[in-house]
């Protein structure tokens, strides 16, 4: 049984990065607030459109003194969207390659997931704050698994009228609405708040709408009201950053914000082109995947020395820099992603259609580009063995992620000083407390 694990073992020891004595710890004993911006891609942040910023609140952590940023980070979920995103995030293995992990094996998977090593590690109290129905993803039963021990779905907040919208409650007032559960919640806790309005087919009720904010006219509604409602979780942000600092929370607070996946599709990225200044007729796949950047801010208030990163790297590689962050060691579990702040971090970033993208090259289906030129390149055979070892090390790794997930692998292997999550030990009571 725990044979079957060796193979992953032997990736991980390679693998790991050592943490950077810099970072490391820089968060210590802070509390955890992650933002997940809903569909929001990197090319929104700094943008303009009718000489308004889409973002101004963004635009400011992301350059911020207080922010670490990255703008060469990449989403790398599947068919399970959102849930991917969030199962990378918490467990730094990857979603699988059809459908979604939270729905397929979030019910009966052993996992070694942050809400469980910072309540073990650190005593961090888990929650987390969503404005659509517990089910939805089968969040009820993974999150009881990862060890969370609050989620704080629709049913815990007035969303009659129209105070939903799509996916649920809209973003003002999740952040709004929440604040009595955030303040209840022994410190330090580690929280996550799942934005929904910036969600296809991105509307949004008149009321909400910023009289000074116009959208631009691209000839496709969709992606014109993408930055509608981007503007929108701008706002609720703005508002809720203002009660965080009014409370003082800010200051014992590390934030960090991620975009889960794109939200115009690559169907639909010709009529952004101009937006971007480019030509629609000269869009091609290189052009699609460079628009999977998305964003990734660490900002803790009233501190400096923040900088934007160029560093490569993508979802997988979120929680062990967290948690080095925070001074928890990782080497003990198996995780796919390497620290970002690492000297040692790995800076392939792997899609899971087994597509990949580094520095210098971005290779799709197997055909190669410059990321510099974003020409489609005929690699000599020097580099074409350069190639076939980051495929092989792509596909390894991704192969590895799936048999560790699909068989259930965690549960022959428990790390040093971990103690197994017990679901049952959580009853998120559906709002009826
Ligand atoms: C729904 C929300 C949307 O609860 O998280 O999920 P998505 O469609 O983006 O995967
Ligand atoms: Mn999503």
């Amino acid at each position: 049984k725990k044979s079957q694990l060796s193979g992953v073992f032997k990736f991980m020891k390679k693998n790991y990065a050592k943490p950077n004595k810099q970072f490391y710890g820089k968060a210590k004993g802070k509390n955890v607030i992650v933002i997940h911006l809903e569909s929001f891609q990197q090319f929104l942040i700094d943008k303009k459109v009718n000489g308004k910023e889409v973002t101004p609140f963004l635009n400011k952590l992301y350059h911020s003194q207080s922010t670490y940023a990255f703008d060469n980070f990449f989403n790398e979920v599947g068919q399970g969207k959102t849930s991917d995103a969030e199962n990378m995030l918490e467990t730094s293995t990857y979603g699988l390659p059809q459908g979604s992990l939270f729905s397929q094996l979030g019910s009966d998977n052993t996992f070694q997931a942050a809400p469980a090593i910072l309540n073990q590690r650190a005593g961090y109290t888990s929650a987390v704050f969503h404005g659509n129905v517990a089910s939805f993803w089968n969040r009820n039963n993974t999150y009881k698994n990862m060890g969370y021990q609050y989620f704080f779905d629709a049913s815990y907040y007035d969303t009659s009228g129209d105070k939903s919208l799509g996916f649920g409650l809209k973003d003002k007032l999740l952040f709004n609405d929440s604040v009595k559960y955030l303040e209840r919640l022994q410190q330090p806790f580690y929280v996550k708040y799942l934005t929904v309005t910036n969600h296809f087919p991105f509307s949004l009720d008149k009321e909400d709408m910023d009289p000074n904010f116009k959208a631009p006219d691209t000839g496709n509604k969709t992606v014109d009201n993408y930055f509608v409602t981007a503007h929108y979780l701008d706002q609720s942000l703005k508002e809720f950053y203002s009660y965080l600092y009014k409370t003082g929370l800010a200051k014992n607070t590390l934030v960090m914000l991620y975009g889960d996946h794109y939200g115009i599709s690559n169907s639909e990225n010709k009529y952004l082109a101009k937006e971007l200044g480019k030509d629609p007729d000269d869009w091609t796949d290189f052009d699609n995947t460079q628009l999977q950047r998305v964003p990734l801010m660490f900002n803790m208030p009233g501190t400096k020395g923040g900088r934007i990163s160029h560093e490569y790297g993508g979802e997988i590689d979120v929680l062990p820099t967290l948690l080095h962050l925070l001074g928890i060691s990782t080497k003990q579990y198996i995780q796919f992603g390497t620290d970002l702040f690492s000297r040692e971090h790995q800076p392939v970033v792997a899609f899971r259609n087994q597509d990949w993208i580094t520095k210098k090259y971005t290779c799709l289906s197997g055909t190669l580009y410059d990321n510099h030129t974003g020409q489609e390149i005929q690699p000599d055979k020097k580099l074409k063995a350069k190639m076939d070892k980051i495929q092989d090390r792509v596909s390894e790794e991704l192969h590895l992620s799936d048999s560790l997930n699909q068989k259930n692998l965690l549960r022959f292997y428990t790390p040093k000083g971990f103690k197994s999550v017990d679901a049952r030990k959580y009853n998120y009571a559906d709002g009826l407390l």
